[in-house]
């Protein structure tokens, strides 16, 4: 999915789209648990117009249902470790139920201990990041979080690929606006967006990958094609995908990117690692109010001449979506109703 944008559109509302995609979920081996939070997220993306982690990634999850390689009905193990800590075992399960199912206790927590970690392992995660920290500043918090997934990404300096695209999202409140998000891929560009480029048949900036012989290219097809993609930032952005891998990884339990082997379920497109969340309540921190505070720095880069925050495009988005339904290609709603048995 994910036809060039001039092809022929349809508009469906957030909540047609969330059933619809329920519906695909369902008749796909999830439970309807998973059905309803995967369909919310994948949903709220394509709302938001983050369509790299939209409905281009049904067919992705589908066949990663068929192949075997997830198990779309786990029930995540909630795991009350310590005052500020919390584990979930995903049982190889998609992550977003298994941070659903450890919301309440990590809220608790978050609040009575000023801080929490959740981690969560043995966890799918094939969608964007900021859905699952954007719901936290919205209750005052400012969450952090983390996931790898699969090698792909060259660390700087190095020959071959190892990491993944690692991504990092952070929230927090804002007073009088919506929260400050950011979602970045620690990779030069996501492996999503080269796939639309590829589809798309556009070439990409220098910089952000290298064909199977190392040699840089623009060519999305040739990074998909056995090369790879490059850190963002040089030896900086390889330092925060390292940090990704240790926190999302090596502290939860989960995989690192290298560590799982797909090979023999044909189809499987999802990432088998893990997840770090981190919340933070600022009512315990000293003195002013956070959310305040949010907004004095945000006029001060208003005032330098900021046009734009990490998030406006996506709450724009959003609202615009809200308002008049999210548009998709008729060729992507037809085949989204075919997989729902519609
Ligand atoms: P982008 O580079 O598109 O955007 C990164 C962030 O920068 C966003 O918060 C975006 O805000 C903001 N931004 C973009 N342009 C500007 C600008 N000109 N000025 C200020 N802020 C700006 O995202 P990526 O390609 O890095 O990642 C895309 C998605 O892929 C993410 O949602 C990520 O979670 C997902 N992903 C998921 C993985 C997984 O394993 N599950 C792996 C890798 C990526 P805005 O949203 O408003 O555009
Ligand atoms: O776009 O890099 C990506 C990605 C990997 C897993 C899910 N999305």
């Amino acid at each position: 999915m994910s036809a060039p944008r001039e092809t022929a559109t349809q508009t469906i509302s957030y909540s047609d789209l969330v059933a619809l995609l329920a519906q695909v979920f369902l008749r796909h081996g999830t439970s309807a648990e998973v059905a309803r939070v995967l369909a919310e997220n994948c949903a709220s993306a394509e709302r938001d117009g983050a369509h790299s982690h939209g409905v281009f990634r049904i067919p992705g999850y589908v066949s990663t249902l068929a192949s075997g390689w997830v198990d779309g009905k786990a029930i995540p193990v909630v795991e009350d470790v310590a005052s500020g800590f919390v584990r979930v075992d995903a049982g190889n399960g998609f992550a977003q139920p298994a941070l659903a199912a450890a919301r309440a206790l990590l809220l608790e927590k978050a609040r009575s201990a000023g801080i929490a970690v959740l981690a969560i392992r043995n966890s799918h995660h094939f969608a964007a990041l900021w859905p699952d920290v954007e719901p936290f500043a919205y209750q005052g918090l400012v969450a952090l979080s983390v996931v790898n997934s699969m090698t792909c990404v060259v660390p700087h300096g190095a020959e071959r690929p190892l990491f993944g695209t690692n991504p990092i999202a952070f929230a927090a409140p804002r007073a009088g606006g919506d929260p400050i998000v950011f979602d970045l891929a620690t990779s030069a560009m996501a492996h999503g967006d080269v796939q639309i480029a590829a589809r798309e048949g556009r070439s990409l900036p220098p910089g952000v990958g290298v064909d199977r012989e190392g040699r840089p290219t623009c060519d999305p097809k040739a990074i998909l094609d056995g090369g790879a993609l490059l850190p963002f930032g040089g030896h900086k952005g390889s330092a925060l995908s390292m940090m990704v891998e240790l926190l999302a990884a090596a502290l939860t339990g989960g995989n690192f990117s290298f560590e799982f082997d797909w090979s023999k379920h044909p189809g499987a497109k999802t990432p088998w690692t893990g997840q770090l969340i981190i919340v933070i309540d600022p009512a315990k921190s000293a003195g002013r109010d956070f959310a305040e505070r949010s907004q004095t720095l945000v006029s001060q880069m208003q005032g330098v001449g900021l046009q734009r925050l990490p998030g406006d495009r996506r709450h724009r988005q959003r609202a615009e979506s809200l308002r008049e339904g999210i548009v998709l290609a008729v060729s992507d709603l037809q085949q989204l109703r075919a997989l729902a048995g519609q």
